[in-house]
This record gives structure tokens, sequence and C-alpha cells, in this order.
């Protein structure tokens, strides 16, 4: 597949790779973990990583580490990132209530340390595996992305991750793998909203992408934001984000990665089939059955009265992924 960089960025804001490729040399070189990144001398010459003073997410001591040590990556937007409050403050989690301000009430509470991930399916490898296992080896990067949720919102984040595809590659699928399905932690005793009897979503949650679209280089697994390890509300300890499909389709707290032959149904789907479709690429011109998708609120902006922006098809991710809708009809398939 023909890999374009994002239109919008600018060539001279992009630091060399053998810059960034020496950071993290010098830092493992002299035994270093995250702290010495932020030491200037160290780090001189680099672009840091978004960060939020005074700031600090809690999680295992070698995640920290290996998050401090993330390289901003190409893909990036350029621009202004969300504010830290707005992003871990207006979440959608249905697992801690239905209410934006619901996740960070109510999340902070969910263990996920120790966390394990079950591989299945259609593949030679599979089994469960320890969170620190999964991202052993693994060189983490800062990806700012565009995100935009269904509900015609949408934030600039800067996620720490890595590519699903250097994942999906461990496991090594088989040829019979056409799709990947994903599923949140069920653990009622931690998540008020699975106990709800009023919830219009069945547990757990779960999510499927195509294989090419799991392969595609944008697609990440995130673990971080803003240079911290992921808080409970924006989905820790593992998340997805696909940042050319709406909102929903970037799972949270994922427990179980299966590699299938046939289409998972996904929650959105069975809870409501004639409004939110499989695929849900970002597309200006089919709108939701209730609204238009034509525009968007770019969040801190308040979403009723504030300033719209033009909603873009992929979400301004064309370059990158439209190929692989060519032969489709995004408007039955949406
Ligand atoms: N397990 C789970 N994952 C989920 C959701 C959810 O309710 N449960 N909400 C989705 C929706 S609708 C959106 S817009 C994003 C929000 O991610 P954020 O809170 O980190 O911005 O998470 C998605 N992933
Ligand atoms: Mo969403």
């Amino acid at each position: 597949m023909l890999i374009r960089k994002p239109p919008e960025i600018n060539a001279s804001e992009i630091t060399d790779e053998s810059v960034y490729r020496s950071r993290r040399e010098i830092v493992k070189a002299m035994g270093l973990g995250a702290a010495a990144l932020a030491i200037p001398g160290v780090a001189s010459g680099n672009v840091p990583l978004r960060s939020v003073p005074g700031v600090s997410v809690s999680g295992p001591d070698w995640l920290k580490t290996q998050i401090g040590a993330a390289m901003p990556s190409d893909f990036s937007t350029t621009g202004q990132a969300t504010p830290w409050d707005v992003v871990t403050r207006y979440n959608n989690f249905y697992e801690f209530g239905s209410g934006k301000d619901d996740p960070f009430d109510n999340a902070g509470k969910l263990t996920t340390d120790p966390w394990t991930v079950e591989v299945s399916g259609e593949a030679e490898v599979t089994g469960k595996v320890g969170l620190d296992d999964l991202l052993g080896g693994i060189d983490l990067e800062e990806r700012v992305y565009r995100f935009r949720c269904v509900e015609a919102w949408s934030m600039v984040i800067p996620w720490i991750g890595f590519p699903l595809a250097s994942l999906i590659k461990r496991f090594k699928p088989l040829s019979s793998a056409r799709y990947v399905r994903f599923e949140t932690l069920y653990r009622p005793s931690e998540m008020p909203g699975q106990r709800s009897r009023f919830s219009s979503i069945d547990w757990p949650y779960i999510e499927g992408l195509r294989m090419d679209e799991a392969m595609n280089p944008l697609t990440l697994l995130a673990v971080g934001v803003y240079g911290n390890v992921m808080p409970n509300q924006n989905g820790a300890p593992l998340r997805l984000v696909v940042p050319w499909k709406y909102g929903f389709k970037s799972i949270k707290s994922i427990v179980k990665i299966e590699f299938t032959r046939t289409r998972p149904k996904t929650t959105w789907e069975i809870a409501n089939s004639r409004e939110y479709g499989f695929y849900s690429n970002v597309n200006p011109s089919v709108p939701h059955p209730r609204w238009s998708q034509a525009s968007e609120r770019r969040l801190p902006q308040p979403i009723f009265g504030g300033e719209k922006i033009k909603t873009r098809i992929f979400n301004g991710y064309g370059a990158q992924v439209a190929q692989m809708y060519a032969d489709m009809d995004l408007r039955r398939d949406f």
C-alpha cells in the first residue's frame, strides 16, 4: 500500500529521524529511563513530547519509563491539541455511566495492574499475555491525531502508543483471519454502568476491524496520552485509536483480541444497526439519521452555539486510508 504523509504537516516542523534516534540511544546508553529525557542537555535539539505541567497519572514504573521514551511520529497532525482537562473530563465510556463526566468521576477505582490480554482465533500464536510482555521491546510513539465522535464533536489528542500491526504480526494470523474482534473488560464490581438496569448496550463492549484496517499504519494501540500513562476514563491501560472512524470504534480497556473469519457483531451495531454501521468511517455526506455529519465542534468550543468546522471525509486521513474503500459504496456500507 502506498502511504503518504498527512498533507498538513509542514516539513520544517518535523525533527530529523536521526535526531530522535540519537535521543533514544543516548538515554539507553546512559542506562537512564524516562527521567533523563526531561534533563535539558540530554534532550536538546528534540521536539519534546506534549505534556501537562504538574500532571502525573499513576501506573507501573516500567510503563512510565517506556512512555517517557516515546518518539514523536511523522503521522502526527500539527496544531493545537485539545486541553488536558477536556481530554480527561469529557468522555464516553458507558461502563462508568452515560454522562460525559461519569467516567472521570467513576473510573478512578478501576484496577488496571496486573492486566492480561487474551489473543485467540485464526492465528499461529494464541494465548494470554500480560501487558508488560505485550509491550516488551516495543518503541512507543507520540501520535497527535484528530478524533471525531459520531456526536459531532472533535478533539486533537496526543496519544502515546504503537501500531496495532506490530502486535498482529507477532501472533501470526492465518490467511483465514479476515477480521479482528476486540472486547473490553467486563467487571461489574468496578464498572457501575455494567450494573445499571437501564443500560442501552450489551456488555462487554465489542468492536471490530477488517484485517486491512487493523494493519493500516494509522491504527494505533494507545497506552498513554499527553506523555502520561492512560487515565482510566480514557481506556487504561490499553485502547484502540482509529482516527478516520467515528470515536466509538476506538474501544477502551481491551482484554480480548480475536482473529475471526466472519465480521464480528459490534456493540453499537447491535444496539441500533440503522444508526451505527460496522465501518463508521467519518463521512460528512452520510448523515446520522437524527443529525448532520457535515460539520463538527472542535472542543472546547461549546457544543451548542460555538464555532463549527467542516468535517472531512475519513476525518482528513483519506491519503492514508481511502484506497481500502475504493470498491465500496460508503452510503450503503456506512
Ligand atoms: N469500552 C468502551 N469503549 C469506548 C466507549 C465506551 O463507552 N466503552 N465509547 C466510545 C466513544 S463513543 C468515544 S467518542 C470514545 C471516547 O474516547 P475518549 O473518552 O478517550 O475521548 O471512546 C469509545 N470507546
Ligand atoms: Mo463517540
